[in-house]
C-alpha cells in the first residue's frame, strides 16, 4: 500500500467517492455491518456533541473552544484502530479519539470551562493531555515511541497535529528523531486547510504535507480524511507497519475545517461561500450515511432518533458538570510560581472584581 500510495505518485488514497459508493475496492476494509454502523453513530456523536459545545458557548456556559465539525472521520477511525495499549498523543480538535481513548463528556466539558480535572483523563490508558503548544506534543509522542522500541512493547503511538502545526520546529524534531530511531509512531497531521486564519497555500511551499516523509526517511501517505475507510485502511496499515518494526509513518488526511477555527474566530472574513460549498460534498457524516442508506443498514429515521437521544444525554451531562462546578479561585493561579509575580497577581484581582460584579 505504502509504495502503491507512495507520496511522490501523486494519489490520493480514497475508497468511497462523495455519495459514499466504494471506488477503490482493492481496499475496502473487511468490517462487519456492526462495525461500520458503529463507526458511523461515534462520528454521529461527536458532531452532535460538537454542536451542542458550540451552542453553550454561545450561551456563555463555556470558554473558547475549537470545533471539530467536518473532521470526524480522523479521529472515528482512529479510535477503530486504537486499542487500549495504543498511546493517544493529541492536539486539540480530535474530540472522537479522545472519546474512543476513554475520556468522559465531563472530562471535556471541565477542560473548556478551565477547570484543572478536565486533564485528569481518569478512565483513558497511555493518553497525553490536550496540547495547545502547537507541535510540541510530536517530540512527546517520538519519546514514547523510543520507550516503546526500547522496552520491546507491542503498541504504538498515534500523534495528531493540524497543518500549521507542520510549520513548527517541532514537526521536524519529532519526525527526524523518529526516523533515526525507527520508532513506533503514527503522525497524523489533519490537513483542515487553514491555520487559523492562514490557508494551506501559503503555509508551505512544499506538494503537500505527506511528501516530507521522504526528508525522515520514513513512510507517508496522502489520504482523504472525509473518507472514514481510507482512514481506517491507512491508519491499519501504518500500525501494522509500526508494529512490524518498519518505523513511523506520516499521515496526511485531507480534511477541511468547516467551523470556525474557534469560537472566537469568523472564517467569512478569510474564505468564501463558494469554498465551503465544495468541501460540503465532502462532508465525511454525509458520505458514510449515504453508504449506510445504499446497504440498508440505517435509516433517516433512526438517524433522527439518535440525535434526539444524544442531545439529550449531552444536555444531562452538561448540566450535572455546571451544578458542581466549583472550584477556589487560587487554583487557576496558584501552581505556576512560588511567589506570585505582578502581572499575575493584578490578573487575579481583576478577575476577583469580575467575579464580584457577576455576583452582585
Ligand atoms: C507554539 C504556538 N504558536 C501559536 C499558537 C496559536 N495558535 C493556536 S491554534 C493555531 C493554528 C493551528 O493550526 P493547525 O496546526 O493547522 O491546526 P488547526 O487549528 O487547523 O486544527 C495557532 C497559530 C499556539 N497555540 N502555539
Amino acid at each position: 500500500m505504502f509504495s502503491e500510495y507512495k507520496p511522490t505518485n501523486k494519489k490520493l488514497f480514497q475508497i468511497t467517492d462523495n455519495d459514499g459508493s466504494v471506488i477503490n475496492k482493492k481496499y475496502m476494509p473487511d468490517l462487519s455491518d456492526k462495525e461500520i454502523l458503529k463507526a458511523y453513530k461515534d462520528m454521529l456523536f461527536a458532531r452532535t456533541a460538537d454542536l451542542q459545545i458550540v451552542s453553550f458557548q454561545r450561551q456563555g456556559r463555556i470558554y473558547t473552544y475549537p470545533p471539530n465539525y467536518g473532521q470526524e472521520a480522523i479521529s472515528a477511525a482512529m479510535g477503530s484502530i486504537m486499542t487500549e495499549d495504543d498511546w493517544l498523543v493529541p492536539a486539540f480538535r480530535e474530540m472522537g479519539a479522545w472519546l474512543a481513548k476513554g475520556v468522559t463528556l465531563k472530562e471535556i466539558f471541565l477542560y473548556f470551562m478551565g477547570h484543572e480535572d478536565g486533564s485528569r483523563f481518569e478512565n483513558a490508558k497511555n493518553m497525553l493531555p490536550i496540547s495547545v503548544p502547537i507541535a510540541s506534543q510530536l517530540t512527546h509522542a517520538a519519546g514514547i515511541g523510543y520507550e516503546l522500541k526500547y522496552n520491546k512493547k507491542k503498541n504504538v503511538v498515534f500523534a495528531v497535529v493540524g497543518d500549521g502545526g507542520t510549520s513548527e520546529g517541532d514537526f521536524h524534531e519529532g519526525l527526524n528523531f523518529a526516523g533515526v530511531w525507527n520508532v513506533p509512531v503514527v503522525f497524523v497531521v489533519q490537513n483542515n486547510q487553514y491555520g487559523i486564519s492562514t490557508p494551506f497555500k501559503v503555509q508551505t511551499a512544499s506538494d503537500g504535507i505527506a511528501i516530507k516523509s521522504l526528508a525522515y526517511g520514513i513512510k507517508g501517505i496522502q489520504v482523504d480524511g472525509n473518507d472514514y475507510f481510507a482512514m481506517y485502511q491507512a491508519l491499519k496499515n501504518a500500525k501494522a507497519h509500526a508494529l512490524k518494526g518498519n518505523g513511523p509513518v506520516l499521515i496526511e488526511a485531507v480534511t477541511y475545517r468547516k467551523g470556525a477555527h474557534t469560537t472566537s474566530d469568523d472564517p467569512s472574513k478569510y474564505r468564501t461561500k463558494e469554498e465551503e460549498a465544495s468541501w460540503d460534498l465532502k462532508d465525511p457524516l454525509k458520505r458514510m450515511k449515504a453508504f449506510l442508506l445504499n446497504k440498508k443498514l440505517f435509516t433517516e429515521k433512526e438517524e433522527q432518533k439518535l440525535i434526539k437521544e444524544y442531545k439529550s444525554e449531552i444536555d444531562r451531562q452538561f448540566e450535572a458538570v455546571e451544578k458542581e462546578m466549583n472550584y477556589p479561585l487560587d487554583d487557576i493561579f496558584k501552581y505556576m510560581y512560588d511567589e506570585m509575580p505582578a502581572d499575575l497577581l493584578q490578573q487575579k484581582k481583576e478577575y476577583e472584581r469580575y467575579l464580584h460584579r457577576q455576583a452582585n
